[in-house]
C-alpha cells in the first residue's frame, strides 16, 4: 500500500517506502496510531490532545531521520567545508507545520486525521513555542537555519538549550507580569539527547607555564570548576529537499569531579547544591533585547556554549584531518553578534594549548574561519566585560586576549605612529576606573568579515561605530541585508494568500523568491485584486475572533488593522503610536470624521526596563478609555498579551498597516517590516534599517514615509533639541500632552505617566515629539489612501509582489558566497550506508 506514486510521494526518490516511514496515507495513519500506542501508551479513550500532538510529531520526525543521517553521512564522506552559526538565541517557535510542509505531508495528514475525527490545526496548537530568543536576532537565526537547509548548505546551528525561554507575559490591571516559560515541562519530541557527545567545560583557577620537550614552555590552565555540556540535537529540514541539518543546543550538567570530593568528604547536601549551581548555566534566557547588563552568569552562558561548540567543531575536523593547516579552508564560523565572540580566544586556546600550534599559525586559521555580524549600534547593547571578572572566570582567555591586543596595537601604531588616541580607542581593553574587555573589538580583530544587517546600518557601522577599524581594514566590512523565510512567513502562516500566489505564479515561489514578481502581471485583473481583498478580510475576521476570545474586545474587520508587534523599546517608539491614538481620540471627540481603525499591539518589555513597562501600562490606559467610549466606536486598541512567534503567525496575515517607526539610525534592520509587507500590509515607516530598502523595492508610492533622517536626528541632538519646543509648535500635540498630563488616563493616580512626559518634554532622546507632526500627517495620508479601496488593494498587491529580495534565502546565499565560501551539497537518498 505504500508506493512512491502517492500524492505525497517524493521529490528526489523516496527513502524507505515501507509501512514505517512511507508517505502514503495508510502509512501515515499507521505511524500516528503506533506512536500513540507504543510511544505514549495511550488509546483513543485515554489520549490527550497533547499525546496526539506528540504522536504526530514523532511520526514526522521518523520521516526526517533517514534524510538526516544521510545528510550527515554525505557531509562526512565528501569532507565538505562546513558552516557553523553560533548564536546565544534561536527563536524557533513551533516546528510541526514546518516539518510536515518540508515533508509535503501536511495535506495528507490533515485528511488522515480528519478521517479519525481529529483536527490537525487543533493538534498544532498543542505545541509550545520554542522561545529561545528575545526578538529579531534570535528569529533571524531561526530563519537562517530554514534557508540554509532548504538551499542545501552543509551547516550547523550551535546554541544553548535554555530550560526556560523568553518569559510568558500576562497582563494584570494593565501592567506586565512575567511568568516562567516552562516549554519543556511535558517533553520535547523533536530533540534527541546525545550524552555520549558531552563536553567538559572549565572555569576559574589559574594558568601555569610548564617546560616542554623542545626547551620552550606550554601553558596549562588549572581550572577550579568544571561543567559538562550535553548536546541535544534538533533536525532542521530543508523545504521539500533531502537535506536535514542539525541544530545542536547544549545543556549544562554538573561535572563529577568536585561533586566527588565533597561527596567523599561526607557533605552530601553541599555536593548536591554545587551540582545545582553548575546546572543553572543553561536554566534561563536573559530577557533583554538590545541591552547588556554584564552579569557573571551571562558570561558563563556565553563561554559554556562556545567552548562546547568549538570542541565539537575541532573534533569533527580533527577526525578527518591530522593537522590544522586546512582548518579555515574547511570551516566557517559565524558569530551572531558578540555573544559568542569569546570563541575567537577559545579557538586560539585549543589550537595553541591543546594542539600545540604556533601563535601565527593558529591566528591565521582563526581569522580565516570567523565572521562577525553586528546587530546594533546602541551603546547600551555593546558587550563590555570587567577585566576582573574575566580574570576570575577565564584566566587563560584573558591572557590570550592581551596577546591578541598586543600584536594588534603594534599594527595600529605602525600604521599611525604618534596617534595615541587612536590606539586607546581601538584597544580591546577599555581603560578607566574599571577596565573592560570590548567584545566587539575582539570580534572585528579576530574575523575576516564584519557585516551589518541592512545597507544604512552597515554604513553607520563603518562611519560611526567601528570607524577606526574600517580605516584600517576596509576590505573586511560588508553588508548583508536581513531576510525572512517565506516558508513560515507566507506559506505556513497565510495559507489562503499562499494558495492564491501559487495559483497565479506556480508553486516555485516558495524556494525561488524572484517568482513573486510575476504577480505584477495580474495587477490589472480585478478578480485577482478582489481575491487578495477577500483573503485579507478572512484573515482579519479570524484575528478579530481571537481578539474577542482573549481580550473580550469586539473589533470590526472592516476597520483598518494597524499593527505594531515587536519588543517594547523606547527607540521603537510604541509611545509615539500611542500618542497618535490619543490625537485620533481627541479628533473624534471634537466631532471630526476619522477612518475606523483597530490598533493592535504585541510587545514584551524586559523585566527590568521601567520606562518600557510604563509604556505598556500607558497603552492599556489609552485602550481602556478608547474602547470604553460608547458614543464613538471607530477606534479600538487591542494589546495582545504574550507576543511570540506563534501569535505573530496569526496577526501578520491580518494586518493592513505595518508600524515601523523607530528613531532613524537606531533599528539596525528590522525583520517584522519584511513579514508584514510580504503579507500585504502597507508600511508606515521612518528611513531606518531595512525600511529604506523595502521602500525602494515596493516603490515610494506604496509606502508611507515620515520623520527625521538619521543625520537629522544627530543634528537635532547636537542642537540640544527639547520636546517642549515641538509641543509649542503643534496645537494638536499640545492637546495630547495636556490630556495625559491632566491625569485623564490615570484618574486613580494622576502623576502615573509623568515619567513618560518628563522624558518627552526634555531631551526627547528618541525624537518622538520631534517626529509627531510628521507622523500624524502621514497617518492622515494612510486614511485617505485606505478610502480609495482599489488603489489600496493595488498597493497591497505590489508590496507582496516586490518584496522577494527580503527572503532569507537571498541573505543566506550572500553569506555563503561572500563570507563562508560554502556551496550546496546534493543529498542522494539512494546512497548506500550501513545502518548497523
Ligand atoms: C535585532 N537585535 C535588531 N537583539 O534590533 C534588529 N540584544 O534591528 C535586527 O533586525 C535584528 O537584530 C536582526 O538582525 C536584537 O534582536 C537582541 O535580541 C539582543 C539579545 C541579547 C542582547 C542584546
Amino acid at each position: 500500500t505504500q508506493q512512491r506514486d502517492t500524492p505525497a510521494a517524493f521529490f528526489r526518490g523516496n527513502s524507505a517506502p515501507d509501512a514505517r516511514t512511507g508517505m502514503h496515507p495508510v502509512a501515515l495513519r499507521r505511524a500516528f496510531a503506533d506512536h500513540l500506542h507504543y510511544s505514549r501508551a495511550r488509546e483513543s479513550m485515554t489520549a490527550t490532545p497533547f499525546d496526539r500532538y506528540v504522536a504526530l510529531a514523532l511520526s514526522a520526525r521518523d520521516r526526517l531521520v533517514d534524510r538526516w543521517t544521510k545528510t550527515q553521512h554525505t557531509y562526512y564522506e565528501q569532507d565538505v567545508k562546513r558552516g557553523y552559526y553560533l548564536s546565544a538565541e534561536f527563536l524557533l517557535g513551533r516546528a510541526l507545520v514546518a516539518n510536515l510542509q518540508a515533508l509535503d505531508i501536511y495535506d495528507s495528514y490533515k485528511t488522515v486525521l480528519g478521517e479519525l475525527g481529529l483536527d490537525l490545526d487543533e493538534l498544532v496548537e498543542q505545541e509550545p513555542d520554542a522561545g529561545l530568543g528575545n526578538g529579531g536576532l534570535g528569529r533571524l537565526a531561526a530563519c537562517f537555519l530554514d534557508s540554509m537547509a532548504t538551499i542545501g548548505l552543509p551547516t550547523y546551528g550551535y546554541g544553548i538549550r535554555y530550560e526556560f525561554g523568553i518569559f510568558e507575559q500576562v497582563i494584570r490591571d494593565g501592567y506586565q507580569v512575567e511568568r516562567a516559560d516552562e516549554w519543556l515541562r511535558f517533553g520535547n519530541p523533536w530533540e534527541i539527547e546525545r550524552p555520549e557527545h558531552a563536553v567538559p567545560v572549565s572555569f576559574g583557577g589559574y594558568t601555569e607555564r610548564v617546560p616542554d620537550k623542545r626547551g620552550g614552555f606550554r601553558v596549562v590552565w588549572r581550572h577550579s570548576e568544571q561543567v559538562i555540556g550535553v548536546p541535544f540535537d534538533t533536525p532542521i529540514a530543508g523545504y521539500q529537499s533531502n537535506t536535514v541539518n542539525t541544530l545542536r543546543l547544549w545543556s549544562a550538567r554538573a561535572g563529577e569531579e568536585f561533586d566527588f570530593e565533597l561527596f567523599n568528604a561526607g557533605d552530601y547536601v553541599h555536593a548536591v547544591h554545587e551540582k545545582n549551581q553548575s546546572e543553572v548555566i543553561s536554566k534561563v534566557l536573559y530577557p533583554n533585547d538590545n541591552f547588556d547588563k554584564g552579569k557573571e552568569l551571562r558570561l558563563r552562558q556565553e563561554y559554556f556554549f562556545v567552548a562546547c561548540s568549538i570542541a565539537d567543531i575541532v573534533n569533527r575536523y580533527n577526525r578527518v584531518h591530522p593537522d590544522f593547516s586546512r582548518f579555515a579552508e574547511k570551516n566557517a564560523i559565524q558569530l551572531n553578534d558578540t555573544h559568542p565572540a569569546i570563541a575567537i580566544a577559545e579557538l586560539m586556546r585549543v589550537l595553541i594549548d591543546d594542539h600545540l600550534l604556533a601563535w601565527e599559525d593558529a591566528w591565521k586559521q582563526t581569522v580565516g574561519a570567523f565572521g562577525y555580524t553586528n546587530h546594533t549600534l546602541l551603546p547600551e547593547a555593546l558587550e563590555r566585560w570587567p577585566v576582573a571578572l574575566f580574570e576570575r572566570l577565564l584566566p587563560r582567555h584573558l591572557e590570550i586576549i592581551y596577546e591578541i591586543n598586543r600584536r594588534f596595537l603594534r599594527e595600529v601604531m605602525d600604521a599611525h605612529p604618534q596617534d595615541q588616541d587612536r590606539v586607546a580607542r581601538m584597544s580591546l581593553i577599555e581603560e578607566g576606573h574599571e577596565r573592560h574587555v570590548r567584545m566587539a573589538h575582539l570580534a572585528v580583530v579576530g574575523s575576516h568579515s564584519v557585516n551589518g544587517v541592512a545597507k544604512l546600518h552597515s554604513e553607520l557601522v563603518k562611519r560611526d561605530l567601528l570607524r577606526d577599524f574600517y580605516d584600517l581594514w576596509p576590505e573586511r566590512f560588508n553588508n548583508k541585508t536581513n531576510g525572512v523565510t517565506f516558508r513560515r512567513w507566507l506559506l505556513a502562516c497565510n495559507p489562503a494568500l499562499a494558495a492564491l500566489v501559487t495559483e497565479k505564479v506556480g508553486p516555485k515561489w516558495v524556494t525561488e523568491f524572484e517568482r513573486l514578481r510575476e504577480l505584477e502581471r495580474h495587477l490589472e485583473d480585478p478578480e485577482f485584486i478582489e481575491r487578495i481583498a477577500a483573503v485579507k478580510r478572512a484573515n482579519k475576521v479570524a484575528l478579530a475572533k481571537v481578539i474577542a476570545q482573549e481580550l473580550d474586545i469586539n473589533v470590526d474587520p472592516a476597520s483598518i488593522f494597524d499593527v505594531q508587534i515587536k519588543r517594547l523599546h523606547e527607540y521603537k517608539r510604541q509611545l509615539l503610536n500611542a500618542l497618535h491614538i490619543v490625537a485620533l481620540y481627541l479628533r473624534q471627540k471634537r466631532g471630526e470624521q476619522i477612518m475606523p481603525r483597530t490598533f493592535i499591539f504585541g510587545a514584551k518589555a524586559a523585566p527590568g526596563y521601567r520606562q518600557a513597562k510604563l509604556i505598556i501600562k500607558f497603552i492599556h490606559a489609552v485602550a481602556y478609555v478608547v474602547n470604553g467610549d460608547r458614543r464613538h466606536t471607530g477606534l479600538r486598541v487591542a494589546f495582545m498579551p504574550n507576543y511570540r512567534v506563534s501569535l505573530a503567525e496569526r496577526i501578520i496575515p491580518a494586518a493592513d498597516v505595518s508600524e515601523q517607526i523607530s528613531t532613524a539610525g537606531m533599528e539596525a534592520s528590522g525583520t517584522g517590516n519584511m513579514k508584514l509587507a510580504l503579507n500585504g500590509a502597507l508600511t508606515v515607516g521612518t528611513l531606518d534599517g531595512a525600511n529604506i530598502e523595502i521602500r525602494d523595492a515596493v516603490g515610494p508610492e506604496n509606502f508611507f514615509l515620515f520623520g527625521l533622517t538619521a543625520d537629522e536626528v544627530i543634528a537635532r541632538r547636537n542642537e540640544h533639541f527639547e520636546g517642549r519646543s515641538a509641543v509649542l509648535a503643534d496645537p494638536e500635540l499640545r492637546e495630547v500632552i495636556e490630556l495625559i498630563s491632566s491625569g485623564f488616563f490615570s484618574p486613580e493616580y494622576r502623576e502615573l505617566f509623568q515619567p513618560l512626559l518628563d522624558r518627552l518634554l526634555g531631551r526627547d532622546e528618541y525624537m518622538m515629539l520631534a517626529d509627531f507632526k510628521a507622523y500624524s500627517a502621514c497617518q492622515r495620508d494612510v486614511e485617505a489612501a485606505y478610502a480609495d479601496r482599489q488603489s489600496w488593494l493595488r498597493k497591497s498587491a505590489l508590496n507582496i509582489a516586490r518584496v522577494g529580495e527580503f527572503s532569507s534565502d537571498r541573505t543566506v546565499r550572500e553569506y555563503a558566497r561572500d563570507i563562508w565560501g560554502l556551496t550546496p551539497v546534493e543529498i542522494d537518498l539512494g546512497a548506500a550506508m550501513s545502518l548497523v
